[in-house]
């Protein structure tokens, strides 16, 4: 009796620890993009973990967005870079997490007065400094996003400090977001945007901008991005009130 009690109180270590087990699978691209997993029934025996273990763990990495489940067809690692709507992650975090390297190529990292619609967006004071970092982000040789953030100079003072990840150095600063407002919607590429992001013009995209805050309410960052409409899907979880 005690023995099954123990074993059902490891089970849920049993899952987490196979969550990062696969996880690091992708990561390490042993399994390709589109490629299937192991059937459940496959790796529980394999593994010698139960179905339920099995199943537990692969829907956190569907719920991730880093598998993909078919009807009737099995379980894949994931093609399309699939974003969970509900957590506040970074760009860099979500490429890792598919074992891409991001890479940013800067038009602009500098620091410059807060215009109208800025100020107005961030609630801040006219004339009140800010950082402007103005890229292409990149997996590898493919772009995948343009975006404009910009942040109050009071919380990132040298934006040169930025060469991938915003939020690491947010982080490093003490002032990582804890939460956000985005609104997404769906446009069509200008030429200019479409040659950035090497797709014809008229492409579908997504146009993005989100607003991040620090516990105390203060505005982290106002960022708008152009995700491109080919490559990602936007995801999240309803539930009823
Ligand atoms: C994501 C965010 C963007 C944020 C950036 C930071 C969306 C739609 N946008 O692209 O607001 O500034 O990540 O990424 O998810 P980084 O830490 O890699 O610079």
């Amino acid at each position: 009796h005690r023995l099954s009690r123990d074993s059902a109180a490891h089970q849920p270590l049993a899952y987490l620890r196979l969550r990062r087990a696969i996880r690091n699978v992708v990561e390490h691209r042993d399994i390709e993009p589109g490629q299937a997993l192991p059937s459940e029934r496959d790796l529980s025996r394999a593994l010698n973990l139960s179905r339920v273990t099995v199943r537990k763990a692969i829907a956190g990495l569907v719920e991730e967005g880093i598998l993909t489940q078919r009807h009737g067809a099995g379980t894949f690692v994931a093609e399309r870079i699939i974003k969970p709507m509900s957590r506040l992650t970074s760009f860099t975090e979500d490429l890792r997490a598919r074992g891409l390297n991001p890479r940013s190529e800067f038009f602009e990292r500098g620091i410059g007065e807060v215009t109208p619609e800025e100020s107005m967006a961030m609630n801040l004071s006219p004339g009140v400094l800010v950082a402007r970092l103005h890229r292409v982000r990149y997996a590898k040789e493919e772009p995948l996003a343009i975006e404009r953030s910009v942040v109050p100079a009071s919380i990132l003072p040298d934006p040169l400090a930025v060469r991938d990840s915003l939020y690491e150095v947010l982080e490093s600063l003490g002032a990582r977001p804890r939460r956000a407002l985005q609104r997404l919607r769906a446009v069509s590429l200008g030429a200019q945007q479409a040659r950035l992001l090497h797709v014809p013009t008229g492409s579908a995209g997504l146009n993005i901008e989100r607003r991040s805050f620090l516990d105390d309410g203060r505005v982290v960052e106002f960022t708008t991005s152009w995700y491109r409409g080919d490559i990602y899907d936007f995801v999240a979880e309803l539930h009823t009130d």
